[in-house]
C-alpha cells in the first residue's frame, strides 16, 4: 500500500448481500454504516441494509466460536429467523444497525437501530500478547534472559495472566509452543497480572561451557492465545574451567 491512498477492504459498490465465508474483498455489503477495529485489527462493520453486524478477521483462529479464515468476512450477529436476545448472535434479527463498536473487553457493542436497542454480541478473548523482545546474557554454564512482559492485548492493553515459554538448545531449532523439537528445552512460566512493559527474567542453569545457545521466548494468555515467537537470541557460553589441570 501507499502512504496517503485510499483502499477499498470489502464491498463492490453494489448494495446487497454476499461473500460470507469467502475474501472479504470480493464480498458485498449494504450501506455500511459504523466501522470499528478493535487492537489487533479485527473489523467489524454495521452492515445497516443487509441487518447484520459483520466481521472481518486478521489472521487464521477461533472468533466468535467459530475457526475463522483471515481476510475473509463473516456474519457476527443477524440474519435469523427471529428477534429475541440471550442465544446465538447469529440466529437472530437486527434491524438497519447504524453503529458498531469492538471494545476492549471483547464484546461487540451495536446500536440496532430501528429495533431501538443497544445489543451486546458476546465475544471471547481471540487477541493475543504482542511479541516480545529477547536478551540473552552468557554466564558460567548459565545463560540469563530478560524481556519486558507483553500485555494480554498485544503490547499495551492489559495485565497478563498466563504464561512466558521459552524454548531453547544449542542449534536453531523449528521452536514450537506445542512440543519441544529434539535436544531443545521447554521452560514454561506462569504469571498473574504482569503490568505490561514490566521487565521479567531467567536463568538457565546447567548448560554446557563453550558452546552456543539459541533461545527464543513466546507469551501466552489465559485462553492461551500465544505470541508470535520473539527473535532468537544467542549466546557463547563461557568455556568451563577444566576440573583437572594435567
Ligand atoms: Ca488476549
Amino acid at each position: 500500500m501507499t502512504a496517503n491512498s485510499i483502499y477499498t477492504i470489502t464491498g463492490d459498490g453494489t448494495g446487497a448481500l454476499g461473500g460470507d465465508g469467502g475474501l472479504a474483498s470480493s464480498a458485498r455489503v449494504n450501506s455500511p454504516y459504523g466501522v470499528s477495529v478493535d487492537v489487533a485489527g479485527n473489523v467489524s462493520i454495521a452492515d445497516y441494509a443487509n441487518y447484520r453486524a459483520r466481521f472481518i478477521p486478521t489472521s487464521n483462529k477461533t472468533y466468535f466460536g467459530q475457526a475463522r479464515t483471515a481476510n475473509y468476512i463473516y456474519t457476527i450477529a443477524g440474519g435469523g429467523a427471529s428477534y429475541g436476545e440471550n442465544a446465538l448472535a447469529t440466529g437472530k434479527t437486527l434491524s438497519l444497525p447504524q453503529n458498531i463498536y469492538a471494545g476492549a473487553d471483547h464484546m461487540i457493542y451495536l446500536a440496532d437501530t430501528f429495533n431501538s436497542k443497544v445489543r451486546m454480541v458476546t465475544g471471547e478473548d481471540f487477541i493475543s500478547p504482542s511479541t516480545s523482545t529477547l536478551a540473552a546474557t552468557t554466564g558460567i554454564q548459565q545463560v540469563t534472559l530478560n524481556w519486558n512482559s507483553a500485555g494480554d492485548d498485544m503490547v499495551t492493553l492489559g495485565n497478563l495472566t498466563g504464561n512466558y515459554r521459552i524454548q531453547y538448545a544449542t542449534y536453531t531449532a523449528s521452536w514450537s509452543t506445542s512440543s519441544t523439537p529434539s535436544n531443545a528445552t521447554t521452560v514454561t512460566i506462569s504469571t498473574t497480572n504482569a503490568t505490561p512493559g514490566s521487565a521479567q527474567s531467567y536463568t538457565a542453569t546447567g548448560l554446557t561451557g563453550g558452546s552456543t545457545y539459541y533461545f527464543v521466548l513466546w507469551t501466552g494468555d489465559e485462553v492461551p492465545n500465544w505470541s508470535d515467537v520473539s527473535n532468537t537470541a544467542s549466546v557463547l557460553l563461557t568455556p568451563s574451567v577444566p576440573s583437572t589441570v594435567p
